[in-house]
């Protein structure tokens, strides 16, 4: 009998303390007491004082960092075979006022089922080559618009009864599905382009799917799951991106010094581990990427490193599971993936009903790559307090945080052009005085 009340406290007390551990926390005040890695000390202990130091010898070591145990290592491997084949083309698109083509990347001949398509709408009128947002998406490149010419992906897609995919399977139904979040219009208006592709091209967005994804492509001789530091989904997104920006370098339509990678949500972590990683992308863009993404994971508010490697333990690499509930062990912070982005112009935007993503993580991650920016003798986000809910603030690094929820929309993206208006073309864009400048 005392045995059995033995086992049966025991059992509640590791429900108890489970339940702590997996139940999110909403409350500012239950935050646990925590202290950020800094940036700007080398694993030797000696202290980045000049921007050759920090380019040198501290970015490498975080990057590092960050790909042994958050995102997994990035292979460097050259696909010797890529080719790019424009497989359709319509100059007046969106009554005249577009030029869309798709792109069908090719990496290797041994494995011709791995292809990414390209889907790029430019402005008409534009003269010489345009800068371009890229963004993954998410249900295949038909989400983006109801343009009948955009070709439905043929690929494995999530099922989704509100998009009305079943068997795996895409169809017109998705077609503009989430235009919405999408404002091709007003993007080509404003002078610039829009490109995206769809994750499933890359790495489908599945438990279990090593096989299915462009790591195959990498991979050792019958090797059938990834090493604890490898790469995993968010990885090859990032990756996907730099690829577009390969091809970009070819299409003289294109201005591949002036393309801007971002994402929201799990595109959104991709698009910051690809700014981090590629400097050749001129300005990144987190929309509301939380967990794993801007925000900061000791806060563990909302979303917790434990949460979101169990429900996609696809997404970052094995060793990042060490870290479920224990992020005060992590050798970083997501403050560091947005100082990787230094010098370059970096924002970072939030919506506030979104507790999930934590828009307070999400903001202390672009102050506290501050340092790091001065080092350059830029100001980081040139702000000590969270700024008040639809008041942007644009320095080196920009951020607002918007009414509503976890969602990408026209709002959010009329401040990150007016934010990339402000890096390519200076102060005296329009811009200026919209955000106080
Ligand atoms: C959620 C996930 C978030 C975010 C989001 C999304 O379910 O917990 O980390 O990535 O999905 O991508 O919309």
């Amino acid at each position: 009998m005392k045995i059995l009340k033995l086992v049966t406290i025991m059992l509640i007390c590791a429900v108890q303390s489970f339940a702590q551990e997996s139940a999110p926390n909403f409350d500012e005040t239950l935050v646990p007491f925590y202290t950020l890695p800094d940036p700007l000390t080398c694993m030797d202990g000696s202290k980045v004082t000049t921007t050759e130091k920090w380019t040198n010898v501290r970015r490498a070591e975080i990057l590092k960092l960050f790909s042994d145990n958050v995102y997994g290592v990035t292979p460097d491997g050259i696909l010797p075979e890529v080719s790019y084949e424009v497989i359709s083309e319509d100059r007046v698109a969106l009554n005249g006022k577009a030029i869309r083509k798709e792109v069908l990347v090719k990496f290797d001949k041994r494995y011709p089922e791995f292809n990414m398509s390209i889907l790029i709408y430019l402005p008409v009128c534009h003269k010489g080559s345009v800068p371009v947002f890229l963004a993954v998406n998410t249900l295949g490149n038909q989400e983006v618009s109801d343009d009948q010419g955009i070709i439905v992906t043929k690929k494995w897609v999530r099922n989704s009864e509100k998009y009305k995919i079943t068997n795996n399977s895409a169809t017109e139904a998705s077609r503009g599905a989430r235009s919405y979040r999408w404002p091709i219009e007003s993007i080509i208006e404003r002078g610039y382009g829009i490109a995206t592709f769809y994750c499933g091209d890359i790495d489908r967005d599945d438990k279990d799917d090593y096989s299915q994804g462009i790591q195959k492509l990498f991979a050792r001789e019958g090797q059938t799951k990834a090493d604890a530091n490898e790469w995993a989904a968010i990885g090859a997104w990032a990756w996907g991106l730099s690829r577009c920006l390969d091809y970009f370098e070819t299409d003289s339509e294109i201005d591949p010094a002036r393309v801007v990678v971002l994402g929201h949500s799990r595109t959104g972590k991709a698009a910051l581990w690809a700014g981090a990683q590629d400097t050749r992308f001129a300005v990144v863009i987190s929309n509301d990427s939380g967990c794993g993404g801007a925000a900061i994971s000791r806060r563990c508010f909302g979303e917790t490193v434990n949460l979101i490697n169990s429900k996609f333990p696809h997404w970052f690499c094995g060793n990042f599971k060490k870290f479920n509930n224990k992020e005060d062990q992590l050798p970083v912070d997501q403050h560091m993936l947005i100082a990787l982005i230094a010098p370059r112009p970096v924002y970072v935007a939030s919506a506030e009903d979104d507790r999930w993503s934590d828009p307070k993580g999400e903001f202390l991650s672009a102050k506290h790559a501050g340092p790091v920016y001065s080092l350059f003798g830029l100001k980081g986000v040139g702000v000590q307090d969270m700024p008040k809910v639809s008041q942007p603030v644009f320095n080196q690094i920009g951020y607002h945080i918007r009414k509503g929820g976890h969602d990408i929309l026209p709002y959010d993206w009329e401040y990150f052009m007016d934010f990339t208006d402000y890096h390519f073309y200076g102060k005296n864009s329009s811009i200026s005085q919209k955000v106080g400048l």
